[in-house]
């Protein structure tokens, strides 16, 4: 038995030293230390030997296996230096090496514009709330009082998904979702993508992005509205920023304005860019909000009174930066873009 056990430790040696890699390492070991191996077969004549030889085996058989895995272990951590170094050699860094220069990407102008208005009306303690860009009809007009015959809800004016649902005209329609989830009083501005079967041309595009406001309470007058228009076009376009305020007409507020400033280019004495006007394209429509409007969205409208406003993200930006044509705004030219 002793003979055996020698033996064994003598052939595993052997074995051991002429193995070239891990997984024949694992072979090894199952074949001579595994449950089935070749040391527990050959204690299975234990039971054959005396009372006093028993112990004596029993002690070389542990250490002859102790010997083995030990040996194993020692290999093992043996071709793993050998990997890493081998490794190391490979993934040598030449830090002599000259890196090309890579371009880093910046925020989108309109993307810019969004996240500085959003940022000047959250310090006028409005709230930011986030709307769909696919919307129900009824948000989209019913609720926002807009007549059955009105034209903009023509099938060919407007991208209808079905009957009931469109890609929605306008960012109106949170002024709806955002009454009807909170109630009375809100401060709240919403930014998206809005979309209407409208021809491209210098100051159109058929997906366009819009910023909405709205302020429910109680005596919100106009004068509130005229305020915060003011603050935020001086904020965001300057100080020396005219505005001008047409009377129109939105089914939704009442009485309502349109709103421009002073034209970029000429700083309002008159130019090709602004007709000769001194003043920007349109920018923003506004408004009280309509009393059955209040009420379509249960909020009392004897109690509270509230002021909406919507301009065109891409419009104001190109005021801003003096930007003649929407178009270069989604064609995505870097060496437009890099100029922001
Ligand atoms: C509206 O969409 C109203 N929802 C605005 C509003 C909100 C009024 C709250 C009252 C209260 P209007 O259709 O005028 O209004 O569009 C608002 C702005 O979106 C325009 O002044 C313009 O700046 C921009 N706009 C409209 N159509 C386009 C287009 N095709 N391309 C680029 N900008 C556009």
């Amino acid at each position: 038995m002793k003979e055996l056990l020698n033996q064994l430790r003598s052939e595993f040696i052997e074995r051991l030293n002429a193995i070239e890699d891990t997984e024949d390492l694992e072979e090894l070991r199952v074949k001579y230390l595994g449950k089935k191996g070749l040391m527990t077969e050959a204690l299975k004549g234990m039971g054959k030997l005396s009372k006093e030889e028993r112990p004596v085996i029993g002690k070389l058989a542990n250490e002859i296996s102790d010997e083995m895995k030990e040996a194993l272990v020692e290999r093992k951590e043996k071709f793993q230096e050998a990997l890493l170094r081998e490794r190391l050699k490979r993934e040598i860094i030449d830090i002599s090496l000259e890196k090309e220069d890579i371009d880093l990407g910046h925020d989108h102008p309109l993307i810019k514009t969004m996240d500085e208005l959003e940022d000047l009306f959250v310090s006028m303690g409005f709230k930011i709330i986030a709307g769909p860009e696919i919307e129900s009809v009824e948000n989209n007009f019913d609720l926002l009082n807009s007549p059955e015959d009105h034209p903009s809800r023509d099938m060919s004016d407007t991208f209808y998904i079905d009957e009931k649902t469109l890609l929605r005209t306008h960012t109106s329609p949170v002024q709806i979702r955002t009454m009807k989830e909170y109630g009375a009083p809100i401060k709240m501005v919403s930014a998206g993508r809005t979309f209407r079967f409208d021809d491209v041309d210098d100051t159109h595009s058929p997906m366009f992005h819009q910023m909405e406001g709205l302020v429910v309470g109680e005596n919100i007058s106009m004068a509130d509205l005229i305020g915060t228009l003011e603050i935020f076009i001086k904020e965001f376009l300057g100080a020396d920023m005219k505005t001008r305020y047409r009377p129109h007409y939105f089914p939704f507020t009442e009485p309502s304005v349109e709103v421009d400033v002073t034209c970029h280019s000429c700083h309002g004495k008159g130019c090709p860019a602004c007709g000769g006007t001194g003043w920007s394209m349109e920018l923003l429509g506004a408004g009280m909000v309509h009393p059955k409007v209040l009420e379509n969205c249960g909020i009392d409208s004897e109690k509270y009174t509230g002021f909406a406003f919507g301009f065109g993200v891409d419009r104001i930006t190109m005021v801003k930066y003096g930007i003649p044509n929407i178009r270069l705004l989604f064609e995505n030219d870097n060496r437009f873009l890099e100029q922001f």
